[in-house]
């Protein structure tokens, strides 16, 4: 038989280690197969936007504040599309929806709880600047569905798997499910993502930070304080800040550093989104090494409120995580 390279992809990586996962099965491996089918589609519309007259805002404010593009409806409806007939997906979850997608409203059916962020960072796309779909996948209690937010308002300690999609100069995908980071890059020519690298380990330290800082006055004074401290010869830190938090999130992992969105008097919890956004890349940076705070606490050990609830997150390296919190105590 000739010998052609090995092609290993999500599922099958995440089959492989049936022994380790209670929930590498196949039937989870039918949702993850969702999940990429679903960003393959949204890679392809991105990569063609401009010519597919599909750029520019849908003309409505999501449940968020925020101008929707179209893209990001795309990007929505594609997810809801390919993860509703997966079986055994109950609810979904979505940034751009008020309230969760039922898919199964009792029974075994729907024991898996997705919830994504269809296209974050999407006021960059007429700038071609990388964006990117995250996702987290809980567990949907074994309770009768009465209260479905109930089953949503779970610590982010209790997700199953988490991943991110970062469409950039390649379409990567990042994933774990409890045992270690895996890279998986998109083969447009036979248009599956496979497997580049296992196990990523963040840097304990590098010095890289992420800030806007342009809201630096507005930061608490021990946010201010440390970044002061970065611009000291003695630190000689690097700024890098792309304003698209997987792309920003995604340097992180693979260089270190510290990605930081602290709450100001603008945004009193933060921006960025605690169930879908920050859980999903607290799971991959403490797999992967790191750690993920909001000054106060363990991001997956936060309890969820509300759906949409927001979060101020410092995120990367753990010696630099460690040193922003050195200089803040909130
Ligand atoms: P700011 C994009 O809108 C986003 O939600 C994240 O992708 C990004 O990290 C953040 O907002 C950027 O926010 O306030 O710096 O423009």
């Amino acid at each position: 038989m000739r010998d052609l390279p090995t092609i290993t992809t999500v599922e099958r990586h995440f089959l492989e280690r049936k022994g380790r996962n209670p929930h590498a099965t196949t039937e989870f491996c039918w949702l993850l197969s969702g999940i990429t089918l679903a960003t393959k589609i949204i890679a392809s519309q991105i990569q063609r936007a401009g010519l597919l007259d599909i750029i520019g805002t849908a003309g409505r404010i999501n449940v968020q504040g925020e101008e929707v593009q179209q893209l990001d409806e795309i990007a929505n409806e594609t997810l809801v599309r390919c993860l509703g007939y997966r079986g055994n997906v109950g609810l979904l979850v979505s940034e751009e929806d008020d309230e969760p997608h039922v898919i199964k409203d009792s029974g075994d059916g729907g024991k898996y709880i997705v919830l994504f962020d269809p296209l974050d960072g999407s006021s960059n796309i007429n700038a071609n600047v990388s964006i990117g779909t995250i996702f987290s996948i809980l567990h949907r209690p074994k309770t009768n569905h009465a209260d479905v937010l109930a089953d949503v308002l779970q610590p982010g300690d209790r997700q199953v798997a988490a991943g991110y999609v970062v469409y950039g100069s390649s379409t990567v995908l990042a994933y774990t499910a409890g045992h270690g980071v895996h890279l998986f890059t998109l083969d447009p020519s036979i248009g599956a993502f496979v497997l580049a690298k296992e196990n990523i380990q963040m840097p304990s330290a590098s010095r890289t930070y992420s800030v806007n800082e342009a809201y630096a006055r507005d930061f608490p004074e021990g946010i201010q304080r440390y970044l002061d401290w970065t611009k000291s010869k003695e630190a000689g830190y690097t700024l890098r800040y792309i304003g698209s938090l997987v792309a920003d999130f995604h340097r992180t992992l693979i260089r270190g550093g510290v990605f930081l969105y602290p709450p100001s008097h603008k945004s009193p919890e933060g921006k960025l989104r605690l169930l879908y956004e920050a859980n999903p890349l607290a799971f991959i940076a403490e797999q992967a090494g790191g750690m993920a705070t909001d000054g106060r606490q363990r991001i997956l050990d936060k309890q969820p409120k509300a759906m949409h609830d927001r979060t101020p997150l410092i995120i990367g390296s753990k010696d630099e995580v460690e040193r922003v919190l050195e200089f803040w105590q909130p």
